[in-house]
């Protein structure tokens, strides 16, 4: 299977994350990306594909917004990463701010995912990957790994969060629209809900969203990824959302995944696009399902075996020491 990375992906460091009522060191720290490039071999470099296919999904504003922020935040004199405080909550509405802080909140939906000067780049090159690997598979691969770093599946058109700045699922499924592939499924197999994927493609009855992910009554994102989000407009019907308990095992995470895959071959994709985060590993740091290593295998066959073009986008895992382990495995499931 062929693998995308580059290596500006690597670049961005955050140094903390406002969570819980104090800074705690960043979860996606670079090492991420250096363990699974060492456990994958070698890589290629996507080539570059430039900023229409990202503007498909994306506000050109708000990329814009991304690039500019870390440049103004220095030169109103403010040391660290920026980090927003005030979110437009109510009354969301295009406005021209001048202020920095304003101009992040309105672009945001929390504090835990700083901006540095090298965000950008990172995130660019993750959704270049990711168009790679959906080029791959156009042109006849069965599958390809697109090895994002930073994640996508919390960035909306037209927001970040969640350590999201773009999303490289979303890129990739609109490319996948875009090339003439007619239905197009997304299955988000990370521990969290992807909420920017799923209000990317809210109306939209072209592009299947299926997510399993730990429960919002008790896991970020919360406000999304309840049971009873199904889509809007002519997208009502083509969101399907799996939230489970903490402690969640193979058999319990493996019959909601049957269930997506169940709903998506109705649905009758011409290509897949998997979210896939290590997260739900049993060791992870900020997560409490209980996954091992060798269930990863098991979940990509499972996958695999619905026989659908598959791009696999890297999405979360923050137990650093296994990560590598957990993706050699789900990619070996293939
Ligand atoms: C991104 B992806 C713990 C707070 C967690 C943000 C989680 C983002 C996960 N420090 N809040 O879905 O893996
Ligand atoms: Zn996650």
């Amino acid at each position: 299977m062929r693998i995308f990375s580059h290596p500006l992906q690597a670049a961005h460091r955050p140094s903390n994350e406002f969570h819980n009522g104090g800074m705690t060191p960043y979860a996606d720290v670079p090492a991420r990306l250096q363990i699974m490039l060492r456990a994958l071999g070698p890589v290629e470099a996507p080539m570059d594909a430039g900023m229409a296919p990202i503007l498909a999904v994306h506000d050109a504003a708000y990329c814009q917004a991304l690039q500019d922020v870390p440049r103004l935040w220095r030169e109103a004199g403010r040391p660290g990463d920026a980090i927003p405080y005030a979110f437009p909550v109510v009354q969301r509405r295009s406005l021209s701010l001048s202020r920095v802080d304003a101009l992040l909140g309105a672009h945001a939906m929390d504090t835990v995912t700083p901006l540095t000067e090298d965000s950008w780049a990172a995130s660019y090159w993750s959704s270049q990957a990711a168009l790679s690997a959906t080029a791959a598979v156009l042109g006849g691969d069965r599958a390809a790994f697109a090895l994002a770093r930073p994640p996508g599946h919390h960035a909306g058109r037209d927001y970040c969060g969640g350590y999201c700045h773009l999303n490289h699922a979303a890129v990739a499924a609109q490319a996948a629209r875009d090339a003439g592939v007619e239905r197009v499924a997304i299955l988000d197999i990370d521990y969290h809900h992807g909420n920017g994927t799923q209000d990317i493609f809210w109306e939209r009855g072209d592009v299947f969203y299926a997510s399993v992910h730990a429960d919002p009554a008790t896991d970020f994102p919360f406000y999304w990824g309840h049971a009873d989000e199904i889509g809007g407009g002519t997208g009502e019907g083509a969101t399907l959302n799996l939230p489970l308990p903490h402690g969640t095992t193979l058999d319990a995470f493996r019959h909601a995944q049957a269930t997506a895959l169940a709903a998506i071959a109705r649905f009758a994709p011409g290509l897949l696009v998997v979210s896939f985060g290590a997260d739900t590993w049993e060791g992870d740091p900020i997560s409490r399902f209980a996954l091992t290593t060798p269930s990863y295998r098991m979940l990509a066959a499972e996958i695999a075996g619905c026989g659908w073009p598959t791009v696999i986008v890297m999405e979360g895992g923050y137990a650093v020491d296994a990560l590598g382990a957990n993706v050699a495995s789900f990619l070996a499931g293939f």
